[in-house]
C-alpha cells in the first residue's frame, strides 16, 4: 500500500508549523515540518511531531457519550442532540437563554469550525453567558491596549530582525515561541541571530530561564511587581529626558503618566520589586537609548493580580521612547482587516456585565474565573447548562476544586473535547473532538497574527475515527433541532462561509487562491505605519493614563507599602514545559521529555532553608485556600522568594466507561482563590499566588486526590 502525504499545518499553537503528515494504512507514521511552506515550519517542534499519538490514544472519545449514573455509554448523534435540544428547551422555558453558557478553551479557539459555531449558536440562542479563556491567558493586554489605542485586540509585533534592544517581561520564548497574540516565526532563533550581531537582550523574570540565560541582562523582580520596576524605568527615562515621543499621533495624559512616575521615589519603587535601583537605571538607560529596541510582556506578569497596570505601563514605555510602529520595535500586522477579521471570527460582541459581580466581559468574554459563583448564585440568570469546547477550566483556571463542584451541580453539562479530562468528568454528555490533523480549514483569524501577509488553508491528513463528526457540525444541528438561525442568517451554515465572509472584509485574497496553495502562500510586503493610520482614521489619541489604570496603580502604591512592611511566605509562579501545550499532551509529548517532572516545586536554597525542606523532599505548599504536596527541586535559578510550579499537569484522563485511567502531576490553580482578581482585568492572580513551604509527611499530589492515583511523571 502506498504512503499518502499531506501538506497541511499544526493548529497547537499560534505558530501554524507547516506540516508533511504521512499516513500509512489508516495510521499516521510520520510528521515533518514542511520545508516547502515559506513560512513557519522552522519552529516545528515536539507537540506537533507527536500529534499522531493524540490522533490514535486509546483514551480518544470516538462517539457522543452518555452519562448513565456515575458512567457513560455509548449513543448516537441524533440522540444527542434530541436529548441536548429537549433538555434546553426545558432550561430556556423556565429560566431564560441566560441561563445557557459556553466556556471556549485554547484548543477550543484553534479550531476554527468550532470556536465559531460555538460562539454563533450562543448568540443565537440570545445569551450573555460567555466565558473565555482570555481571562487567564492575555485579558491584562487587552484591556491596556483597550484604554490606550481603543482597540482591544491590537496585535502589536516585535521586529525582530531589525531591533537593537529587546526588553522581555515575563515571557520565556525559548519554551514559547513568541506566540501570544501576534507571532514571529523562528522568533527566538531570530532573536538569537540578533543579540549573536550585538543587540541586548534584557529579560525581566524571577527565573533565570532559558531565555535568560541567553540574555544580556537579567533582572529577577518579586512576582507581580513588574508595575513598580516598570514604572521606575518611566521615572528615570523621564527624569533623564530619554523620552522620544511619536510624531505620527497625538498623545493625551502624558503629563499625567510623568507625574506619576514621579510620585515615588525610586528606591521605593526599586524596594517592591526588589530589583537595585542601579539596575533599573542601567536597564532604563539601555533601552531608552538604543536606537531600534521594543519591550514585550506578555503572560508573566498578565496572569498576576497587577497584570493590567503592568501592560499599560510597558505600552507607555514603547510610546515614550518611540518604539511603536517603527523598525525594530512592536507594529501593527499590515493586513487591513486583520483586526476586523480577528474580532469577528473569534468572539462575540457582549457589552452586557456578569450578573454576580457585575464586571464587564473583556473581547466579548466574561473571565472564567466568575463562572463557579454563576452557576452557584440563585436568582435570574443563574447559569444551568454549560458548553464547554476544547477547554479544561478545571485544570486551567482558579479554584478547579470549587468549579468542579459547580459544574457538577449544573442540569446540562456538554463537553466537546477529545478525552475525558476533569473538567468533563461530570459532563452529561461528551461529543467527541476531531483533532486537527483530521480538518481541512482555514482559520483566518490565527492567521491574522501574522507577522507579514501570509496564509494557508489547512489539509485534511487522516479521516476520523468511522462516525466522528466535525465539531461544529452538533452546533449546526442542534441549532437546526432548536429552530434557531445561525449568523443572523446571513451566512451558510460550514466555516467555510463563515471563512470566506471575513476574507471578503479585506478583500485582499480570495479563497480560491489559497486552496490552491498547498504549502501556504505570502501575497504582500510586510509594511508598518498601520496603527498610526488607524488612529488617524477613527480620530483617535494615545491615551498614557487612562483614569482607571491610574486609580488602580494609586492603590497598588499605597498596598505595596503596606505588603513591604509585612514580609509574608512566598509567591508561586508558572513555567511551561516543551512538551506540553497548557493542560493537554501530557498523555502523549508531555512526559516523553526527560526533563518535564510533573510533580515538582523548584525554589531558591535560601527559601528550601527556611522552610527546612531538602532536594528531593516532599513539601506542603498552603496558600488561603487549600494545599498540595509536591517533590523539591532546589534551584539557583529561582529567586527568593518566588516558587515555581509548572501550569498544566494535573489533567487525569478517564477511560471511555469514566474510570480514571491516568493521572499525573499536581493540580497547582487549586491553589489559586477565583475572587481575587485584578479588578481591571478580572484575571485570577495565577502568578504571584501567597504560600508557604513547609515539610510534608505525606506522598507528593492533591490533598483532595487519593495518593494512589498519583505517579510522579518523570
Ligand atoms: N511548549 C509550550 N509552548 C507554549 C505553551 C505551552 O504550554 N507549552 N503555551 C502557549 C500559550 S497558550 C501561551 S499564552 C504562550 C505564553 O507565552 P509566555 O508568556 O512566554 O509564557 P511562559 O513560557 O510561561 O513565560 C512566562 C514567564 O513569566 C515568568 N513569570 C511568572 N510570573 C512573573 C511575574 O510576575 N513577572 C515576570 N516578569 N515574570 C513572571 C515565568 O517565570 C515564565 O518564565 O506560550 C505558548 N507556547
Ligand atoms: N497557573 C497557570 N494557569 C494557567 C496558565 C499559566 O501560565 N499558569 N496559562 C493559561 C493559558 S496562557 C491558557 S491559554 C489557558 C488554557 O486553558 P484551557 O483552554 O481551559 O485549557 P487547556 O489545557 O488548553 O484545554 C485543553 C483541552 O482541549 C482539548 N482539546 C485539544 N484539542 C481539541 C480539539 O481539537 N477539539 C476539542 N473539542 N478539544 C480539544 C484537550 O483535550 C483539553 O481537554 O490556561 C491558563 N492557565
Ligand atoms: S506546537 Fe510546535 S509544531 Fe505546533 S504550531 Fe506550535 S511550535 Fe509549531
Ligand atoms: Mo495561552
Amino acid at each position: 500500500m502506498t504512503d499518502s502525504v499531506t501538506f497541511t499545518h499544526c493548529h497547537i499553537c499560534e505558530q501554524l508549523c507547516g506540516l508533511e503528515v504521512t499516513v500509512r494504512e489508516g495510521r499516521i507514521v510520520s510528521i515533518r515540518p514542511d520545508k516547502q511552506n515559506p513560512h513557519s515550519w522552522r519552529d516545528f517542534c515536539i507537540k506537533g511531531q507527536r500529534a499522531g499519538e493524540v490522533v490514535h490514544s486509546s483514551w480518544r472519545v470516538i462517539h457522543p457519550m452518555r452519562r448513565r449514573g456515575d458512567s457513560y455509554v455509548a449513543a448516537s448523534y441524533e440522540e444527542a442532540i434530541d436529548d441536548i435540544a429537549a433538555r434546553l428547551r426545558t432550561i430556556v422555558d423556565r429560566d431564560g437563554p441566560n441561563a445557557v453558557a459556553g466556556y471556549l478553551g485554547n484548543p477550543g479557539g484553534f479550531n476554527f469550525g468550532l470556536a465559531a459555531f460555538h460562539n454563533g449558536f450562543l448568540q443565537a440562542l440570545g445569551t450573555h453567558q460567555l466565558f473565555g479563556m482570555f481571562s487567564i491567558d492575555s485579558n491584562a493586554y487587552h484591556v491596556a491596549v483597550g484604554a490606550m489605542f481603543g482597540l482591544e485586540w491590537l496585535a502589536l509585533i516585535p521586529d525582530i530582525d531589525a531591533t537593537d534592544c529587546a526588553l522581555l517581561i515575563g515571557t520565556n520564548p525559548a519554551v514559547s515561541k513568541f506566540c501570544w497574540l501576534g507571532k514571529v516565526p523562528n522568533g527566538w532563533r531570530r532573536l538569537l541571530d540578533r543579540i549573536r550581531d550585538g543587540a541586548d537582550l534584557i529579560v525581566v523574570d524571577p527565573r533565570f530561564t532559558e531565555t535568560a540565560a541567553k540574555g544580556t541582562m537579567h533582572l529577577a523582580p518579586v512576582p507581580d511587581s513588574d508595575w513598580a520596576l516598570v514604572l521606575a524605568m518611566l521615572q528615570v527615562i523621564f527624569a533623564n529626558g530619554w523620552e522620544s515621543l511619536p510624531t505620527q499621533a497625538r498623545l493625551t495624559s502624558l503629563a499625567d503618566l510623568k507625574a506619576l512616575a514621579a510620585s515615588v521615589a525610586l528606591e521605593d519603587l526599586a524596594a517592591i520589586c526588589e530589583v537595585p535601583v542601579e539596575t533599573i537605571r542601567e536597564a532604563a538607560r539601555r533601552f531608552a537609548t538604543a536606537e531600534r529596541a521594543f519591550a514585550y510582556a506578555a503572560t508573566g506578569p498578565g496572569l498576576g493580580r497587577n497584570g493590567a497596570v503592568a501592560h499599560w505601563l510597558t505600552m507607555a514605555l514603547n510610546v515614550v521612547t518611540n518604539r511603536v510602529d517603527v523598525a525594530g520595535g512592536r507594529y501593527m500586522p499590515n493586513w487591513p482587516m486583520s483586526q476586523a477579521i480577528y474580532k469577528a471570527s473569534v468572539s462575540p460582541d457582549s457589552t452586557v456585565k456578569s450578573r454576580v459581580r457585575g464586571l464587564a466581559p473583556v473581547v466579548g468574554f466574561h473571565s472564567i474565573a466568575e463562572l463557579a459563583d454563576e452557576i452557584t448564585t440563585p436568582g435570574e440568570g443563574q447559569v444551568r447548562a454549560l458548553f464547554m469546547s476544547g477547554g479544561n477550566p478545571v485544570s486551567s483556571s482558579a479554584d478547579g476544586g470549587k468549579l468542579a463542584d459547580a459544574l457538577g451541580s449544573l442540569d446540562l453539562l456538554v463537553a466537546i473535547d477529545l478525552f475525558q479530562r476533569e473538567s468533563q468528568q461530570r459532563a452529561d454528555w461528551i461529543i467527541p473532538g476531531q483533532h486537527f490533523l483530521e480538518r481541512g480549514e482555514l482559520h483566518v483569524g490565527i492567521h491574522a497574527l501574522n507577522d507579514r501577509p501570509y496564509i494557508q488553508s489547512a489539509r485534511v491528513a487522516i479521516e476520523s475515527p468511522p462516525g466522528v463528526r466535525p465539531e461544529w457540525t452538533f452546533f449546526r444541528d442542534l441549532a437546526a433541532a432548536l429552530g434557531l438561525s445561525l449568523f443572523g442568517g446571513q451566512i451558510a451554515p460550514h466555516p467555510d462561509a463563515v471563512s470566506e465572509s471575513l476574507l471578503a472584509i479585506g478583500g485582499q485574497i480570495g479563497m480560491e487562491t489559497i486552496r490552491a496553495a498547498e504549502h501556504g502562500i505570502e501575497f504582500g510586503e510586510r509594511t508598518m505605519g498601520h496603527l498610526w493610520a488607524f488612529m488617524d482614521r477613527s480620530g483617535r489619541t494615545i491615551d498614557m493614563a487612562p483614569p482607571a489604570f491610574v486609580a488602580r496603580l494609586r492603590a497598588m502604591i499605597e498596598e505595596a507599602a503596606i505588603a513591604c512592611a509585612d514580609p509574608h511566605g512566598v509567591r508561586i509562579i508558572s513555567r511551561r514545559r516543551n512538551g506540553m501545550m497548557n493542560g493537554w499532551l501530557a498523555e502523549t509529548s508531555g512526559y516523553a521529555t526527560p526533563d518535564e517532572t510533573a510533580s515538582s516545586v523548584e525554589l531558591n536554597p535560601e527559601d528550601a532553608r527556611t522552610a527546612g525542606v531538602a532536594d528531593g523532599d516532599d513539601a506542603v505548599i498552603r496558600s488561603d485556600i487549600g494545599e498540595i504536596v509536591a517533590r523539591v527541586r532546589v534551584s539557583d535559578a529561582v529567586r527568593p522568594g518566588a516558587i515555581v510550579l509548572a501550569q498544566g499537569w494535573g489533567a487525569p484522563l478517564f477511560d471511555a466507561d469514566g474510570a480514571e485511567v491516568s493521572r499525573i502531576g499536581i493540580e497547582r490553580n487549586k491553589l489559586v482563590s477565583d475572587t481575587d482578581l485584578d479588578p481591571l482585568s478580572a484575571v485570577p492572580r495565577l502568578n504571584g499566588t501567597r504560600a508557604t513551604v513547609s515539610r510534608a509527611t505525606r506522598r507528593v499530589g492533591n490533598s483532595k486526590v487519593d495518593p494512589a492515583l498519583v505517579t510522579t511523571g518523570t
